[in-house]
């Protein structure tokens, strides 16, 4: 796996051979040829024409088919980040196994012959949840993130301890395939402008990786001040729409002298849910690659391939409003979500060959799909009745709400529960003071829904209930903010809810393990609920299914669900929300699914209303665009707070 690096005695044996190489064998080399303005790679003149994918949005048996077409379209490297969140799920326990395996991931790219430009961070945004910072850092409520707060650093160090030793020999001067190593994530957009912090990163990477490796800084051009540092080369990013020239000429501000890099060259754009789904046309695309290529430039396309956001890892933006990322991260890239050679890869592909030779023969057709369905899911019951299987440990309580952080749940669902220590016989206000829903609550009284609250979108709701009656509110936790002021971003009743006049104490919190009982506990037929009417509010449905012969990937759609996550075969699909969109299917790749004859099943939790007929499909094409020409708009103040859904403007 890793580069194997001699014991001294090895070498000793080895000397006389070793005396016969040629010289550049030990002597491999990345470095800036300021003279030249320009990269040297053993010595030689290299320019990278670099792609992003992420590791952890792809099942790892796919890395090395997605690595293997992005070099034979052209590429000579990959770029992609570390997600500190996913490898360090709680302080001191590490996870470098099966697909966060990252050293795998170095393997298969070294296999493909990809040189590799890594970004550990220790934040890298990405639309990734808390933008790659572990939720347990706000275990510490007033922790500065991104800081020289020494409670930020003692996490960072610790953890980067851990990484880099690991990361060391796949150093490229080392044996390895890295040839340079990012610090931190455009600083210079955040409030913080620290930089105590940035040197401690630097020498940090230095301490343990040596004085070799090229570090540099990537930022957009209003964060140069603040995100470049003195001894790292600084980077740029930037899109097809901006002014490459401008951009490129704030570099020079900063390295007069050295290769003009473009660390992120968006080939797409990312999506919200309840926005329409973004692109980014393969003209514009080109023709800024092009641009670049004339000028020597080495260029990173983010993303060459976007992936999945599967579970609940996705980020989130805030934009006058609070903005989940989808489970899709397709990105409008050049090889799909579902791995996929598109007609904006043969453009670039065709554009690198004017500056560098490409691998000959053909790119790979794209892989089979299927449809199957539809199938009905049958009712397993309401999520309150397997409350005892969800939260085997019971309850914790408190006089006040507490929030995810604070019980140390850090994705998820969880319940909070009061009992109404009075009669309310009238419709009386339900809400949370200060927008405290994050992110999105599932309300019920003695078990039956009331309805929803949503933070910025969402603030009040209307109830009654006897004396004594169960106050069930469902907390789902939409992802972290992952970019822009990413202040933290804590999840749950951030403020005690208030019914009427009456603030509500006395509560209990269940952090809810539903994946775990999903993939093991999920007995279906013991619980089974006959139930007349329709429910609604967070219901569990399931059925099984059985795929034929000629099985490939295939993309789940729920016509007429609401809102929910799916699980196939205990593995945490991610979210839907058809009734927002704009992506109305799920990608499912075939290795999710038991072949011919084994019975696969899929669980779906439903947290507000399912349609007449419970059924779902199998589509042999994605739909990630269905608000197209459709805008929701959300009504931002309290006072004019519909009891619905946002609005639905028809497209103009
Ligand atoms: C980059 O900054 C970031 O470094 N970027 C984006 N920034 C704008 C965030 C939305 C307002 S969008 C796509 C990329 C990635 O987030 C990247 O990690």
């Amino acid at each position: 796996m890793a580069p194997e690096k001699l014991s001294r005695p090895s070498l000793l044996l080895l000397l006389p051979t070793l005396l016969l190489l040629p010289p550049q064998v030990d002597t491999r080399s990345f470095v800036v040829d300021r003279e030249h303005d320009r990269f040297l790679l053993d010595g030689t003149p290299f320019r990278y024409v670099s792609g992003s994918l992420h590791y952890f949005r792809v099942p790892r048996v796919l890395w090395a088919d997605r690595l293997y077409k992005m070099q034979r379209s052209g590429l000579n490297a990959i770029q992609f980040y570390v997600p500190w969140n996913y490898h360090e799920p709680e302080p001191g326990v590490y996870n470098f196994n099966g697909s966060r395996d990252l050293f795998a991931f170095l393997h298969e790219a070294s296999i493909a012959n990809l040189l590799v430009i890594l970004r550990p961070g220790p934040y890298i945004c990405a639309e990734w949840d808390m933008g790659g910072l572990p939720a347990w850092l706000l275990r510490k409520p007033n922790i500065h993130l991104r800081t020289s707060d020494p409670d930020f650093l003692a996490a960072v160090d610790s953890w980067f301890q851990v990484l880099l030793p690991k990361i060391y020999p796949w150093l490229y001067h080392n044996g390895g395939n890295i040839i340079s190593i990012q610090v931190e994530n455009e600083y210079g957009s955040y409030r913080a402008c620290d930089f105590s912090y940035m040197r401690h990163l630097a020498g940090l990477f230095r301490a343990l990786l040596g004085e070799e490796i090229l570090l540099f800084t990537t930022d957009g051009p209003e964060g140069l001040e603040c995100g470049s540092l003195k001894g790292v080369y600084t980077t740029v990013d930037f899109g097809p729409a901006d002014n490459m020239t401008k951009i490129f000429a704030l570099q020079r501000k900063y390295e007069p002298h050295g290769p003009l890099v473009n660390s992120e060259y968006y080939t797409g754009w990312l999506d919200y849910w309840g926005q329409n789904h973004s692109t980014r046309s393969i003209t514009d695309v080109t023709k800024g690659l092009e641009n670049m290529l004339k000028l020597g430039a080495s260029v990173n396309m983010y993303m060459f391939h976007g992936g999945t956001n599967f579970g609940y890892w996705n980020g989130a933006d805030e934009k006058g409003r609070f903005l989940p990322i989808t489970t899709s991260y397709d990105y409008d890239a050049p090889i799909s979500e579902a791995g996929d050679i598109t007609p904006k890869l043969f453009a670039i592909r065709n554009v690198i060959s004017q500056f560098q030779e490409i691998p000959l023969g053909p790119l790979p057709p794209p892989s089979p799909k299927m449809m199957i369905g539809p199938f009905t899911l049958q009712l397993d019951g309401y999520l309150l009745d397997f409350l005892h299987l969800l939260c085997p440990e019971g309850p914790i309580h408190s006089v006040l709400p507490m929030t995810f952080e604070a019980v140390k749940q850090d994705h998820g669902f969880m319940l909070y529960r009061t009992y109404l220590t009075y009669a309310v016989f009238e419709p009386t206000q339900f809400w949370v003071p200060n927008n405290g829903i994050h992110d999105r609550a599932y309300v019920m009284v003695d078990g039956v829904f009331q309805g929803i609250l949503e933070r910025n979108t969402k603030y009040k709701l209307f109830l009654m209930g006897k004396i004594g009656a169960k106050l069930d509110v469902l907390l789902e936790n939409m992802g972290r903010l992952s970019f822009g002021s990413n202040y933290s971003d804590f999840k749950g009743l951030l403020q005690a809810p208030v019914l009427g006049q009456t603030i509500l104490t006395q509560w209990l919190m269940f952090p809810l393990k539903v994946d775990k009982l999903v993939k093991w506990w999920f007995p279906l037929q013991l619980l089974k609920r006959s139930h007349t009417q329709i429910p609604s509010g967070p219901t569990f449905y399931s059925t099984t299914f059985t795929i034929l012969d000629s099985a490939g990937d295939t993309f789940l759609y729920l016509p007429g669900w609401t809102k929910g996550q799916v699980w196939i075969n205990g593995f945490n699909l991610g979210r839907y929300w058809t009734k927002r969109g704009p992506q109305h299917t799920l990608y499912v790749p075939r290795l999710l699914l038991f072949p011919k004859g084994i019975l696969n099943k899929i669980t779906v939790l439903e947290l507000e209303n399912v349609p007449p007929q419970p059924q779902i499909q199998f589509l042999n094409s994605p739909i990630l665009n269905s608000t197209l020409h459709k805008t929701y708009i959300y009504s931002l103040s309290a006072d004019t707070q519909s009891d619905s859904e946002p609005m639905e403007l028809s497209g103009h």
